[in-house]
């Protein structure tokens, strides 16, 4: 396992290399400088868990045979594709969260001398992907399916990043309108497709699938991702800080977690008195205050109920699926992430 992560991030290597020579543009030392640290800083640090799915899910979708080295260095530059995707999110997510801390390190835009400049290396990490695919898959088959799928991937990631900023917009917190409905449309769109679907639907790709024909993998990935993020806000709260590599700031942030949705399902009128004077205030006392209703609610006792109810639920859909192999598939990403504390 260790041995397919640093080969994996051997071909992080390369696509940087190429990036950072790439004849499109006229590189000067500083800019090339500039890049080069940017993405030391923001791609590789993460778990890699949504781009070694790539690798992982071809090998399956080949009954377990191994991968040839074109395989491999294929299906990761895929998986790197991910990844930058996800450095592009996280890096502007983290400014508009106005978070601290990211993977174990201050966020990008709060290092010296980067601030707003932040946006625009948000802006090139998108543009990097579209440069890797035309320089390893413009010959292929599936070159068009590739570039819509990540297309329509980050169309659905940003809008449920806006329905995630606006259902807190300032000078109308308005807590009745939180439910598990808006929560499920929000996180859907915002992490699931783009964390979930997105690495096997590459993996689909390249083993020449059509992704038409595979509508039912999507609704259990896009269930898979829902459950994913609920983790994350849980984590937000309970998480510990040095595990999970961030500090929460859902709570001051007034964010429509699956938290603050279930304490109000569960809360007698006194707390939901409690929730609406603090939450979703930038202050330690108000958000000392919400987290102590989160303990009297016991809702890390909800949460690990509704992990275990998930996870059976998310079994007993991927053993209904007809294919063997879409099943191993789907069985392995559930693995990575049952449990997890980060
Ligand atoms: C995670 O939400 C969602 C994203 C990272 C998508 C961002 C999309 C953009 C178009 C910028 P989160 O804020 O709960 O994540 P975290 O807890 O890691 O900050
Ligand atoms: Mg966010
Ligand atoms: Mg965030
Ligand atoms: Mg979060």
């Amino acid at each position: 396992m260790g041995d397919l992560r640093s080969k994996f991030l051997g071909v992080y290597s390369v696509l940087k290399s190429e990036l950072l020579n790439d004849p499109a543009f006229e590189f000067t030392d500083v800019s090339r400088q500039w890049i080069e640290r940017m993405l030391d800083y923001t791609v590789p640090g993460g778990k890699l868990n949504r781009g070694l799915s790539v690798v992982d899910s071809l090998k399956l979708l080949k009954d377990g045979k191994d991968l040839t080295d074109d395989e491999f260095f294929h299906s990761s530059a895929l998986g790197w594709c991910i990844e930058w995707l996800q450095a592009y999110f996280l890096v502007l997510d983290d400014i508009m969260d106005g978070s601290h801390t990211r993977r174990g390190q201050l966020c990008w835009f709060r290092l010296p001398k980067i601030g707003m400049i932040a946006v625009n290396d948000g802006i090139l990490l998108r543009n990097h992907i579209p440069r890797i695919l035309k320089k390893h898959f413009r010959g292929k088959p599936y070159y068009v399916d590739l570039l819509d799928l990540f297309n329509e991937v980050e169309f659905q990631t940003a809008h449920g990043q806006l329905i995630d900023l606006i259902t807190t917009h300032e000078g109308e917190k308005d807590l009745s309108k939180y439910s598990l409905s808006l929560h499920r449309r929000i996180v859907q769109y915002k992490t699931a497709y783009y964390s979930f679907y997105l690495p096997v639907a590459c993996a689909l790709l390249m083993a020449g699938e059509d992704l038409e024909h595979h509508t039912d993998v999507k609704t259990i990935l896009i269930e898979m991702g829902t459950y994913f993020q609920v983790q994350d806000d849980y984590l937000d709260c309970f998480g510990d800080p040095e595990v999970i590599g961030k500090v929460g700031t859902d709570i001051q942030d007034f964010k429509c977690s699956w938290l603050v949705v279930k304490a109000l399902e569960i809360a007698s009128e006194e707390q939901k008195k409690l929730l609406h004077e603090n939450y979703g205030k930038d202050d330690e006392t108000c958000i000392a205050k919400v987290k102590e209703l989160y303990k009297v609610l016991d809702l890390e006792g909800v949460f690990r109920e509704y992990e275990s109810s998930s996870c059976q639920k998310l079994t007993k859909l991927i053993e209904s699926h007809s294919s063997k192999a879409v099943q191993a598939v789907l069985k392995s990403f559930l693995a990575k992430i049952y449990k997890r504390q980060k």
